[in-house]
This record gives structure tokens, C-alpha cells and sequence, in this order.
């Protein structure tokens, strides 16, 4: 039965709390829109619960009045996957208020947390343990561990250590009916019967809410260094990786890049920041290494890696952070490149991936084609070079209109769809298909593996309530 408004605050309330269910637009309105503000919907309420058992009631309470579900961590996805639809029938559950880090296990090299729990609170709790939680990304200060699970989060440090999924150990669950699943097992072996929490993971909120998660930690390095370089192509870059790979082992823990017409938009927009290099440099590589050893051993070894890459002509310049100051100021560069981009105006994203030995022909093929069907537009590509995962984005011609440009979204991404998978590469590499990708998926996915992929969607959300759109297309209307 279909409840009408009042009820359904009512009803919330009884699972939450009345001040933990928010309904005018005006409190909703963050809920409602992503981080790019790209996507804008309209939630019929937000309801926020503190505990695995509020959650199970609000999904008791959906699942009996065929309520779609969108559940919401810290609202950083690119893809618009934890917006709301604007038909005004959906609810967003907020994780923000199950934040709790459970247990910190230091002699089993684990943490228990909450889905809500944010990124970095989850670093700093393992760094007061005297360990390390790898996973870093730039939107660190406000993603969730719920998020970074659900789309299967990658980031800087995924050549080193993987990605979310490689870090979980065990996951909490609710299930669409309201059922809750407690796989909070902390085994590094455990082969009895399916592995449930990898379906969970990557799955964006569409088949369940994740609650908690035990999640692996890691040694903490006693030095880590920074290096910026400058490269004269990208397939320079992808010789100094294979390089600095073998060179350096476990110890290259970062290996991201950075073109040409990234520079430009850094200068207009944080003008404070400081580009090293000459901002045409073809490609600047930014390399992070971890040592286990000694400050002075992490500073020779990143130091010779530097010299012999100058020497080899592989490299054109360099520079080293001399401080942990300097260090974060040659990180920021990188990590403000979102944020220069957006405030350049809308523009169009791509998040492939590809084997590393294709990636330079891929953007040299890629780069030609674009600059002749569309002329001026800039390719401000950059990204994890140690994954092969580029974010592939195009931004419109200096002076010209981005939202027009913009409106030929679906052009410029024919163009580089087809020519990665066409490279053997993926379209979705970190930031989850939401809703910005879900129909390019449909394309290019082998269709007895979208078939398949809809036999779980059906067996575990019968009803198709759990973010309904997002992934895969609804076959189901509540
Ligand atoms: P949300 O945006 O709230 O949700 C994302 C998806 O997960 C939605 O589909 C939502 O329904 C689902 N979801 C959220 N919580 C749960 C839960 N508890 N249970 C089930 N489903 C859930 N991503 C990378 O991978 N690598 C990067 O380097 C990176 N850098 C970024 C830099 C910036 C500046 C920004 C803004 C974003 C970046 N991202 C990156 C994207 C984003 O931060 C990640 O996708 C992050 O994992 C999302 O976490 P969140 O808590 O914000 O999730
Ligand atoms: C990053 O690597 C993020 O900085 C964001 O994944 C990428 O803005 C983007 O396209
Ligand atoms: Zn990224």
C-alpha cells in the first residue's frame, strides 16, 4: 500500500526519530543534487539512521509500502549514482550518523567500521593504531567507507595496495526486505560457498545497504617521498613506469599523471599553486614512494630513480619535495585538478582504464580524432598510470560555451567508447556506472554478462527498489 506524505514522515519517524527525517526542500536540497551538479532529483525524504537496526527497520518499512531506496554516504560519486530520480517516490537514507570506527585489531591487521564512516577518519583511527588504511583518494575528507565499497572505490594508492574491494575483508549488510546479513568476518581465507560481499561491493547501492565493513590494514612506511617529472610524451611516462615498477618494487606506491592542458586550468583557478614545470610540459608524472627503512634511504632511492631517468633521456626535468610541505604541495596540484575542471565549467568525463602497454596509442589515436571533429576542444586528461586508469575528460574550446559543448556529450563519448573498447579497455574503471554511465555500459557489456547481471539484481532486489536506474535499467516499476 502507497503511503501519502504524512504518513510516510510518520513512518520514518518511528524508525529513526522524527528530528533524523527531513522533508522541505530546503533541507533535502543537498540530498538532492550531486557533487558536480549534474544530476538533481527530488527525494520524498531523507532519513538518516544511527545503527544496522534502523537501517533494517527503514528497509521493513520500503520494502512493505514499495518505497525505492537511495542510499547516500558522503555524496562525492561522479556519477550520479546516489541521486535521488525527480518523481518525488523516492527516499534517500543518509549514512552520515553511522560513522562509528568499531574496533581497531591491530594483531589481525584489521579495522571494524561503519558504511558512514568517512575515509579519512578511518586513516587517522589506523594511524593512532600504528597502522595504515591505504585507500586515498583527493574527496578523502568527505567520501564514506559505505561509498568507497558500493563503487568500489580505486584512487592513488590501488598500484601498491588495489582497490576497495582488494581491502575488504568482511561486510555488514541490509538486505532490500530488511533482513540484515552480518559477514563481519576478519579471514584472509574463507572459501564456504559463494562470496557474497563481492557482489555487494561495486554494486552502488542497488541491491542492498552495506552497514560496516572490516577492512585490511597495513605496516605504516617510517618515509614517504614525493616526486614531480617532467615527461616530453606518454609514452615516456609509460617507460618510466615499467622502469620504476621494477626498479622499485613494493616501495612505488603512487604513479598518477597529468597532461599537458591540466597546467592551465590549475593557474587560472589556484593561482597560488605553484607548477613546477614550464605549463606546456607534454606530461608530468607525480610519483610516491613508501620506505620502510629510513628517511635518508627514501630520499637516495627516489633521488637515483630521478638521475637515471634524466640520464636515459626518459625524463626532461624533475623535482623532489624536500618536506613534508612540499610534499602536499605537489599532491595538491593534483588533487585540484576536479575542482579546476569544474570551476572551468561543465565538461564532459570519461573514467577508462586500460592494459598500460596500449594507453599511450590509445590517447594518441583518441587525441587526433577528437582535435578533428572537434576542433579546440581540449583534452585535459590525467589520472592512475600505475592502473591504467585515465580521467579522459574533455572540456570545450578556450571562449566557447561549455554547456553547448556539453550537449554533444553523447558524440565525444562514441568517439572514445568505441576506440577504448576497441583498445580492449573498460569505460568504467573507478567511479561506478550511476546513471551517467549505465546506458554505455548496456552497450558495449557482452550480452550473457548483462544477463546475468540482471539475474542477481532480481534475485537479491526482487522488487527493484534498492536505487532504482542506476547500473543497470529498471525492468520494474514500483
Ligand atoms: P556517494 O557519492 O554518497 O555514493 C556513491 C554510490 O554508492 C551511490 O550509488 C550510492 O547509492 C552508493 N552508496 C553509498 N553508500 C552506500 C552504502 N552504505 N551501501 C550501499 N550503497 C552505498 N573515486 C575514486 O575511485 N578514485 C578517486 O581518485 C576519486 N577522486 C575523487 C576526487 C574528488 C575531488 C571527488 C569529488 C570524487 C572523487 N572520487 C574518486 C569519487 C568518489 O569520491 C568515490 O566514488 C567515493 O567512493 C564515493 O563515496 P561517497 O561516500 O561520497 O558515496
Ligand atoms: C581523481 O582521480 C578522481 O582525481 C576524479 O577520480 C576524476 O574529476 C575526475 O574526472
Ligand atoms: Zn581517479
Amino acid at each position: 500500500m502507497q503511503l501519502d506524505t504524512p504518513d510516510l514522515l510518520a513512518a520514518l519517524a518511528t524508525c529513526v526519530g522524527a528530528r533524523h527525517v527531513l522533508h522541505s526542500l530546503e533541507d533535502t536540497q543537498p540530498y538532492n543534487e550531486d557533487w558536480r551538479r549534474k544530476y538533481r532529483g527530488r527525494a520524498a525524504a531523507v532519513v538518516s539512521p544511527a545503527s544496522t537496526a534502523e537501517v533494517a527497520a527503514v528497509l521493513q518499512l520500503a520494502s512493505a509500502h514499495r518505497i525505492p531506496v537511495v542510499t547516500q554516504g558522503g555524496n562525492t560519486g561522479m556519477s550520479g549514482g546516489a541521486t535521488p530520480d525527480g518523481s518525488g517516490a523516492q527516499i534517500v537514507l543518509s549514512t552520515r550518523r553511522m560513522n562509528r570506527i568499531r574496533h581497531v585489531d591491530p594483531f589481525n591487521d584489521t579495522v571494524e567500521v561503519e558504511a558512514g564512516a568517512v575515509l579519512e577518519a578511518v586513516q587517522l583511527a589506523a594511524g593512532e593504531a600504528g597502522r595504515l588504511f591505504p585507500l586515498a583518494l583527493a574527496a578523502q575528507g568527505s567520501c564514506t567507507i559505505g561509498g568507497n565499497l558500493a563503487t568500489n572505490a580505486g584512487g592513488t594508492a590501488v598500484l601498491r595496495y588495489g582497490n576497495a574491494r582488494d581491502l575488504t575483508l568482511g561486510l555488514e549488510v541490509v538486505t532490500p526486505d530488511g533482513r540484515i546479513w552480518n559477514g563481519l568476518r576478519g579471514l584472509r581465507k574463507d572459501n564456504t560457498g559463494y562470496d557474497l560481499k563481492q557482489l555487494y561491493i561495486g554494486s552502488e547501492g542497488t541491491l542492498g545497504v552495506i552497514t560496516a565493513a572490516v577492512l585490511k590494514l597495513f605496516p605504516t612506511p617510517v618515509a614517504r617521498r614525493t616526486a614531480m617529472i617532467a615527461l616530453p610524451s606518454l609514452e615516456q611516462a609509460v617507460q618510466l613506469l615499467c622502469r620504476v615498477r621494477s626498479e622499485l618494487g613494493p616501495a612505488l606506491t603512487a604513479f598518477e599523471v597529468m597532461s599537458a592542458a591540466c597546467a592551465p586550468l590549475l593557474q587560472r583557478h589556484f593561482p597560488a599553486m605553484r607548477w613546477p614545470f614550464d605549463s606546456r610540459t607534454p606530461v608530468v608524472a607525480l610519483i610516491e614512494t613508501s620506505d620502510h627503512e629510513s628517511e635518508a634511504h627514501a630520499r637516495d632511492v627516489l633521488e637515483s630513480v630521478l638521475a637515471r631517468a634524466l640520464d636515459a633521456g626518459i625524463a626532461t626535468d624533475g623535482v623532489i619535495g624536500e618536506s613534508v610541505a612540499q610534499s602536499r604541495a605537489l599532491w595538491a596540484l593534483r588533487e585540484h585538478l576536479s575542482e579546476a575542471q569544474g570551476l572551468e565549467g561543465p565538461h564532459i568525463k570519461h573514467d577508462i582504464s586500460l592494459s598500460t602497454s596500449r594507453v599511450a596509442a590509445f590517447v594518441d589515436v583518441a587525441v587526433r580524432r577528437l582535435e578533428a571533429e572537434f576542433p579546440g576542444a581540449r583534452m585535459a586528461w590525467f589520472g592512475h598510470l600505475g592502473d591504467g586508469n585515465l580521467h579522459f575528460n574533455v572540456l570545450a574550446p578556450i571562449g566557447t560555451d561549455p554547456a553547448a559543448f556539453c550537449a554533444r556529450q553523447e558524440d565525444v563519448n562514441r568517439l572514445v567508447h568505441d576506440l577504448v573498447h576497441a583498445h580492449g579497455g573498460s569505460i568504467s574503471a573507478e567511479h561506478g556506472l550511476g546513471q551517467l554511465r549505465r546506458d554505455e555500459n548496456a552497450r558495449y557489456k557482452d550480452a550473457v554478462e548483462l544477463a546475468l547481471m540482471h539475474s542477481v539484481k532480481q534475485a537479491l532486489d526482487p522488487l527493484g527498489l534498492m536505487n532504482p536506474d542506476k547500473v543497470l535499467t529498471a525492468t520494474k516499476r514500483y
